[in-house]
C-alpha cells in the first residue's frame, strides 16, 4: 500500500522522496527557533551556561533537568557547546540504561528498531481529549502493517458515536478490520469481544482506542482500567502495551495527567504528537524523566510519514543540527 495516498492524497507529490529526518527537522522548527533564539552557539560551554539555563526551561525541559544538564555540560569538558549539549540531552532522553551506556561508549544502538519492538499482541491507547489518539492508531496500524503483520483495531471510543466510525473509516480505508459497538456501548466488553477475536482469528496485533478523558475525572479513569482487565481476561497477560498519547503543545502542563494515568493503567511507553505545533519540544526531558518509560513515537504532522519510531540521537541531532 502506498503510505502517501492513504492518509493525505493531496500532499503525496510535494513529500514524496522527503526523508524522515527532514520531516523531522520541520516538525521541529519551532523549537529549535526558541533555542536559537538565547543560546550563543560560538560561545565556550562554560560561558554558555546562563544562556543555556534560560533556554532549556522556555523550551520546557523543565527545572531539575536543567540543572543537570547545565552541570554535564559544564563537566564535559567538551569544546564545542553544541556537541556538548547533545550528548547530554541524548542521555536524559534515553531511559533505558543500557541503551544510554552503548551510546556512551560510541556504539550506535538501533534504537529506533527497538522503540517498536512490541512486549505481546494488545496496544492499549489513552490519553486526554484531542491529544491525537485515534489518528495515531490509524498511522500506526499502517506502520505495523507495513512490517508485515496482521493488524486488527477496537473502536473502544463508544463514548460518541463519531469516535468510533472515524476509526471505521481508517480501518476500511486501510484493510485493517475494526471492531465497533454502539454509541454508549460498554468499552470493556467491546475489548474483552476484541482481545477474543484477535486470538481466534490470530492476528499479530490488535490496537485498542478509548475515549479522551480527563485524568480528574475518577469514575472515568477507573473505567479505563477496567477496560484494562477486561482485555487480560480474554487474553492473560494482555495488554502487555498501554501507550499514553501526549500532545506535546500541552507542555510541562500534561505531565500531571501523565501521572494520573500511569497511576491508573500502568504505562509501558508514550506517543508524543503534535510536536510540529509545538515550541517546547524539550517537554519530552520530563516525560521520560516523570513517568520513566520510554517514548515510543513521535508525531510532527497530520500525515501517515509524520509518525515515526523515536530515537533519542536522531530528535537530537534534527533539532540542533
Ligand atoms: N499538527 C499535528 N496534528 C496532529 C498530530 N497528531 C494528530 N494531529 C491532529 O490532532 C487532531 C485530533 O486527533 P484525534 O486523533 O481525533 O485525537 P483523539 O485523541 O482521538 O481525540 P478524542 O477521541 O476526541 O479524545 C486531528 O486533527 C489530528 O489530525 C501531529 O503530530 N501534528
Ligand atoms: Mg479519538
Amino acid at each position: 500500500m502506498d503510505d502517501y495516498t492513504v492518509l493525505n492524497p493531496g500532499l503525496a507529490n510535494r513529500l514524496k522522496g522527503m526523508s524522515w529526518f527532514a520531516r523531522l527537522k520541520e516538525g521541529l522548527s519551532k523549537t529549535r527557533g526558541t533555542l536559537a533564539k538565547t543560546v550563543p552557539w560560538a560561545a565556550r560551554p562554560e560561558e554558555a551556561l546562563e544562556d543555556l539555563e534560560f533556554a532549556l526551561i522556555a523550551a520546557d525541559v523543565g527545572v531539575e533537568a536543567t540543572q543537570e544538564i547545565l552541570e554535564e555540560v559544564k563537566a564535559s569538558g567538551k569544546a564545542n557547546l553544541r556537541q556538548a549539549l547533545k550528548e547530554a540531552l541524548v542521555l536524559h532522553l534515553e531511559p533505558d540504561a543500557r541503551r544510554a551506556k552503548l551510546r556512551k561508549l560510541g556504539f550506535k544502538p538501533d534504537a529506533r528498531k527497538s522503540a517498536v519492538e512490541l512486549q505481546g499482541k494488545v496496544i492499549l491507547v489513552v490519553g486526554v481529549n484531542g491529544a491525537g489518539k485515534t489518528t495515531t492508531i490509524a498511522k500506526l496500524g499502517q506502520y505495523f502493517q507495513s512490517q508485515g503483520k496482521k493488524v486488527m483495531f477496537c473502536a473502544g471510543d463508544t463514548f460518541r458515536a463519531a469516535g468510533g466510525a472515524q476509526l471505521g473509516l481508517w480501518g476500511e480505508r486501510l484493510g485493517i478490520p475494526v471492531l465497533q459497538a454502539a454509541e454508549g456501548a460498554d468499552p470493556a466488553a467491546l475489548a474483552f469481544d476484541a482481545a477474543q477475536a484477535r486470538r481466534a482469528r490470530a492476528f499479530d496485533l490488535l490496537i485498542v482506542d478509548t475515549a479522551g478523558r480527563l485524568h480528574t475525572k475518577h469514575n472515568l479513569m477507573e473505567e479505563l482500567s477496567k477496560v484494562k482487565r477486561s482485555i487480560g481476561k480474554a487474553d492473560p497477560g494482555e495488554p502487555a502495551e498501554v501507550w499514553l498519547v501526549i500532545d506535546a503543545v500541552t507542555g510541562q502542563n500534561g505531565l500531571e495527567q501523565a501521572k494520573k494515568f500511569n497511576q491508573a493503567v500502568t504505562l509501558t511507553g508514550t506517543v508524543v504528537t503534535k510536536l510540529d505545533g509545538s515550541a517546547k519540544g524539550g517537554v519530552l526531558v520530563p516525560i521520560v524523566r516523570e513517568l520513566g518509560v520510554p517514548i515510543r513515537f513521535i508525531g510532527v504532522g497530520e500525515k501517515a510519514e509524520d509518525l515515526q519510531p523515536f530515537d533519542a540521537g536522531e530528535f537530537v541531532e534534527a533539532l540542533l543540527d
